[in-house]
């Protein structure tokens, strides 16, 4: 251990959500975390990494077993005497009984910072004030931390005051749901605990906050790639008997899909590592729209521009699209099963995104034909992506990084209306994705499209910014 960079324990009552606590600060998706308490049975160490650089170091702690024993123990030692943490070790080291409270004790018999994580949403108890007393007697620097497991708020007063008496330093901290923000300033709070590990913890921030921005610039990188590798797809296939032609199409149609669908799942699977889910397969909720493939109706219906901005879209992208979108939706407004066939079939397509990809046929001088498919020209396509890939963020960026827990929620679902985030994008907002988009329509190479593209990102940045802040309502 580098002795020199400050070290914390999480220490605290059994099943209070030391561990989920850490591994959220340190994005550590191999953090053991159970709804039986005891999960936690020796120390472990955990980094604040940053680029293979260590920052601080916390330790997770086994829970309190015997907190009235090492109480009454402490409190029948000299009150000048110091090291109490060290000196109960050494008494009472061969005791099995006392392993976890031993174990606990280990980090605070070093000097560490003790922070000391209480469940908000249940009232304090005798046992709690037993617990803070034991920290104030091994004289560690320290603070307080409340993690509310449930959205119940009706003790937080009560903690605070309580904590307030034997901590200076007191703070609410989700672990389940914090924001990047919210950890960033838990970490900042770790300042105040001892002044002498100031500059390590400013040295650690920034580190922190450059890694940050990094990850949204990078994020915003593979949401553009993403975007330029399905608007510019097309798949082609080559036919030398005529015969072959209609099942050629219908196959072809179906590889393209199936290319889009792939373009876009290679994307947000690097978004997810971004996000330092490795370990284990982070499911995406079950009713998560993300799990609906690109091409279905609802994804279409509840994601991307509404009409009118569908329209105003198009005359930004120079595409032609608003004669055959009223044409759609007068067939939707009469039904599309009442509608004749071709109609019928155009509009089905329509709505779930499947029209307007032109197919081509193209005659070759040493026989046969070459058939393509691609590029999309339906001017939702891009927002429907790009929704897609903000869902993907929201969900990555935020996700606990905790494993072997069936109770863990998640990321809150969001009803469908809170879904499509570009449908409340301003026109001007619309206008400023408009030259990437239409510059990757019309297939201009990248030196030329450069300016319009970091214009594009920077957009990008700034709404991913305000998403990984955005605090999702509690109950949906
Ligand atoms: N909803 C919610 N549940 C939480 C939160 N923090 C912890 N939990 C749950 O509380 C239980 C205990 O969490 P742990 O992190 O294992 O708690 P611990 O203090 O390390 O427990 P021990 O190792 O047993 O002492 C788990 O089921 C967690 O999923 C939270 O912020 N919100
Ligand atoms: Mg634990």
């Amino acid at each position: 251990m580098n002795r020199s960079l400050p070290v914390f324990a999480f220490v605290g009552h059994p099943n209070e959500g030391k561990t989920s606590v850490i591994a959220t600060l340190t994005e550590n998706d191999s953090a053991k975390v159970s709804p039986t308490p005891g999960e936690t049975k020796i120390n472990r160490r955990y980094s604040l990494c940053i680029d293979d650089q260590t920052f601080l170091t916390f330790i997770d702690t086994p829970g309190f077993q015997h907190p009235r024993r090492l109480l009454d123990w402490f409190r029948r030692q000299d009150p000048e005497s110091t090291e109490l943490a060290k000196r109960f070790r050494e008494v009472h080291r061969n005791e099995p009984a006392l392993r976890h409270d031993l174990e606990l004790l280990a980090p605070l018999a070093q000097g560490c910072g003790a922070v000391f994580v209480v469940d908000g949403s249940r009232p304090a108890n005798s046992v709690d004030k037993m617990e803070m007393e034991i920290l104030r007697l091994c004289g560690n620097p320290r603070m307080a931390l409340i993690n509310p497991k449930h959205a119940n708020d009706s003790f937080l007063a009560q903690w605070k005051h309580l904590c307030s008496q034997s901590f200076n330093l007191v703070r609410l901290f989700n672990a389940h749901q914090a924001t990047y923000l919210e950890r960033l300033a838990l970490l900042e709070s770790l300042k105040a605990i001892n002044q002498d590990w100031e500059p390590y913890l400013v040295e650690a921030l920034q580190a922190f906050r450059a890694d940050w921005d990094a990850r949204i610039r990078q994020t915003a990188g593979v949401v553009c790639e993403l975007l330029e590798k399905a608007l510019t797809h097309v798949e082609t296939r080559r036919i030398t008997r005529p015969e072959h032609e209609k099942s050629a199409r219908t196959k072809l149609t179906q590889d393209y899909r199936a290319a889009l669908k792939k373009i876009e799942k290679n994307g947000h699977k690097k978004i997810r590592r971004l996000f330092r889910h490795r370990v284990f397969n982070v499911e995406l909720p079950p009713q998560s729209l993300l799990q609906d493939q690109l091409f279905t109706s609802r994804t279409w219906r509840v994601l991307g521009l509404s009409k009118n901005q569908t329209i105003g879209a198009s005359a930004l992208l120079g595409a032609t699209v608003g004669a055959k979108l009223d044409l759609m939706t007068a067939g939707l407004s009469f039904g599309i099963f009442t509608l004749g066939g071709g109609l019928a079939t155009a509009t089905a397509a329509w709505m779930k995104g499947e029209a307007l990809a032109r197919t081509r046929l193209k005659r070759l001088s040493l026989g046969g034909v070459e058939l393509s498919i691609g590029p999309h020209t339906d001017v939702r396509l891009p927002f429907v992506l790009l929704d897609r890939s903000l869902l993907c963020f929201r969900h990555f960026s935020r996700q606990a990084h905790v494993c072997g827990d069936p109770t863990i929620p998640a990321t809150r679902s969001l009803s469908p209306e809170q879904l499509g985030l570009t449908a409340q994008w301003s026109r001007q907002r619309l206008k400023r994705c408009a030259p990437f988009l239409k510059a990757l329509r019309s297939g201009t190479p990248w030196d030329r499209r450069e300016p319009a593209e970091r214009q594009f990102k920077e957009l990008l940045e700034q709404v991913l910014n305000q998403l990984a802040e955005e605090k999702v309502p509690d109950e949906l």
